[in-house]
């Protein structure tokens, strides 16, 4: 089960390049729609009554479907949620009742990536197989808490957006979340008392601390923020999560480089002149020297990443490999490429430039390629039809071919549509790359959260709200190193407060 937690979620599939507006979507009114602002009135057109297709076996009570963010003039803009409660009852509890107890949100990453991946392949109480039929998980948070899954940024999963109604940066998804908080718990009116968990990964390492800092800064927050924990997460920059962290993804897997000691050297070595072999103290001195990004070559343009599903970072990976080839094939190429060597480890008596120094401080990227070039079971797997076997997010699962995690069928069925309310105004995709400012081609502009990490913390310290960020082991994405890494960095004085675990 915290296997499955780690696996991270986003794809570039969804939003086609061609279009220039991203589209326009809205929630779905169906039967018995109440009239009126929200109220508990709510609950029963939220509930999921209707049978969904392949689930024979029980679920808690749940409920679905559209919330307005309340942001002006986008009354389109929504966020789709899916609520199990903990036990019948508990979910649907009086305002002012059960003020001890917990409930939970789970958010996936991307930015862009549906929070349904996170429910039917990792932590809700019905998980989709390979051959498309449901299971259920027996080791669903919400048998520990009422717990919501929620679809955000609007026009993410199921949330809906005008084409003009996309968020423009972090502060504005923040914004919005709190919107839709404020109309959920006049659904739930339990919820706005009791202990809040906000808990995520991967590309949620920058949603949560902005959706905290958010809450920070309001005078009556819906909510009673406890806990926020971030698995894998993008707190800091795609160097620190990504580059930084490669040698010790190497050493805890050494079959990376097919346990060879030279290529070793020469990792620690790229490690050592790219300024990654930060030594990590306790309490930490001063903060550590500022990194220079990775692209310097000029090569590999090196933008913030995305964080992509499996497939797309295979597929990039694949191109990248196959450029590779292309140019090992080059002589000319190859010499200019060469002329890196004289800053680095000379490798010149290796067999075909087996070890490339046109990386420089790619090392992750260099690692990828170096596994699926020379190292088995990596290298066995250059062909369409058996995929890859590179699953960044689990280095050990060389599974062949991957198992698809596909819930388009399940989700995109009419009758599972209509039983959790969900709009018709568009197909659910798995992830869209997010079209921040609702310019197809924008990026995220907001600063990594690491920037205000120290801030946060101390906001957190004084409102008695937990941080805890933990990581997985096999995660080579983004790796616990780089989250070692961030909140030594930034955070010594409060690490007090955040609990570090490494799931094996
Ligand atoms: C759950 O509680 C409701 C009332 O809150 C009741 O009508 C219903 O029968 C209960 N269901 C189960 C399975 O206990
Ligand atoms: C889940 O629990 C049910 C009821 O206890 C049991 O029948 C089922 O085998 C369990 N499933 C798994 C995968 O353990
Ligand atoms: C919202 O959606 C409705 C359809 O339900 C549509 O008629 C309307 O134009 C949309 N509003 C905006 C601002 O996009
Ligand atoms: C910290 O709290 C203050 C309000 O006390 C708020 O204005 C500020 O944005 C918060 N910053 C962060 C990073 O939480
Ligand atoms: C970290 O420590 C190791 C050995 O203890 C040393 O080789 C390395 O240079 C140190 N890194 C930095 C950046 O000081
Ligand atoms: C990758 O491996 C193949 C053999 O499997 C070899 O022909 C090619 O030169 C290697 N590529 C690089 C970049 O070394
Ligand atoms: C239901 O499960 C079967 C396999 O048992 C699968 O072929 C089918 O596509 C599934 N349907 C839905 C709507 O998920
Ligand atoms: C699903 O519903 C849409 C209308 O909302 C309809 O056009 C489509 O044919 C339906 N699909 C199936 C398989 O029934
Ligand atoms: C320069 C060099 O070592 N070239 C070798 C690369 O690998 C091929 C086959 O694996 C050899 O034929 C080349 O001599």
């Amino acid at each position: 089960m915290l296997h499955a937690l780690l696996l991270l979620v986003a794809t570039l599939s969804g939003l086609a390049c061609a279009q220039l507006d991203p589209p326009s979507t809205f929630p779905h009114d169906y039967p018995g729609k109440p009239p009126g602002g929200f109220g508990p009135n709510w609950q029963q057109y939220f509930q999921v009554t209707e049978q969904l297709p392949n689930v024979s076996f029980p679920l808690s009570r749940n409920w679905a479907g559209n919330i307005p963010v309340n942001r002006p003039n986008h009354p389109n803009d929504t966020l789709f949620f899916w609520a199990f409660e903990k036990e019948n009852g508990s979910l649907t509890a009086n305002a002012g009742e059960r003020s001890n107890e917990p409930w939970g949100i789970w958010l996936n990453g991307g930015p862009g990536s549906s929070s349904m991946v996170g429910l039917l392949f990792e932590n809700g109480p019905l998980h989709i197989a390979n051959d498309f039929s449901l299971f259920a998980n027996n080791w669903s948070w919400s048998g520990l808490a009422d717990y919501i899954w929620i679809d955000q940024p609007v026009g993410t999963g199921w949330s809906t957006a005008d084409s003009d109604g996309y968020v423009a940066d972090e502060d504005q998804m923040g914004e919005d979340f709190f919107g839709f908080l404020t109309n959920l718990v006049e659904v739930f009116p339990s919820l706005k008392t009791r202990p809040l968990y906000i808990t995520g990964e991967s590309y949620a390492g920058t949603y949560i601390p902005y959706i905290t800092k958010t809450y920070f800064g309001l005078s009556n927050p819906p909510v009673k923020l406890a806990k926020v924990a971030i698995g894998d997460g993008t707190v800091g920059s795609a160097q620190v999560f990504e580059e930084l962290p490669t040698l010790s993804v190497i050493e805890t897997y050494p079959q990376l480089i097919g346990y060879d000691q030279d290529v070793y050297n020469y990792f620690k070595e790229q490690a050592h002149s790219c300024g990654y072999d930060l030594n990590l103290t306790y309490p930490q001195n001063g903060h550590f020297p500022t990194l220079l990004p990775p692209g310097t070559n000029g090569d590999l343009a090196f933008t913030k990443k995305q964080l992509y599903t499996k497939n797309a970072l295979q597929s990039e990976a694949k191109a990248r490999l196959a450029q590779n080839k292309a140019e090992v094939l080059a002589i000319d190429k190859l010499r200019k490429r060469d002329e890196w060597l004289k800053e680095k480890r000379d490798l010149t008596g290796r067999p075909n430039g087996t070890i490339d120094p046109w990386y420089k401080c790619l090392l992750y990227e260099e690692m990828i390629d170096y596994a699926l070039n020379f190292s088995v079971p990596w290298s066995l797997g250059d062909d369409e039809k058996l995929g890859l076997n590179f699953d960044v997010y689990d280095v050990p699962d060389a599974l062949s071919p991957e198992a698809p995690m596909d819930a388009t069928v399940f989700l995109n069925n009419n009758a599972t549509r209509a039983a959790i309310h969900a709009p018709t105004s568009k197909v659910w995709a798995e992830s869209i790359r997010y079209p921040f400012g609702n310019s197809v081609h924008g990026g995220d502009p907001s600063v990594e959260p690491m920037v205000f990490l120290d801030e946060l913390a101390s906001n957190a310290s004084s409102h008695n709200v937990g941080l805890i960020f933990y990581s997985g082991n096999d995660d080579s994405l983004v790796a616990h190193r780089g989250t070692e890494e961030h909140d030594i960095r930034r955070c010594t004085r409060f690490l007090e407060k955040a609990v570090y675990t490494l799931v094996q």
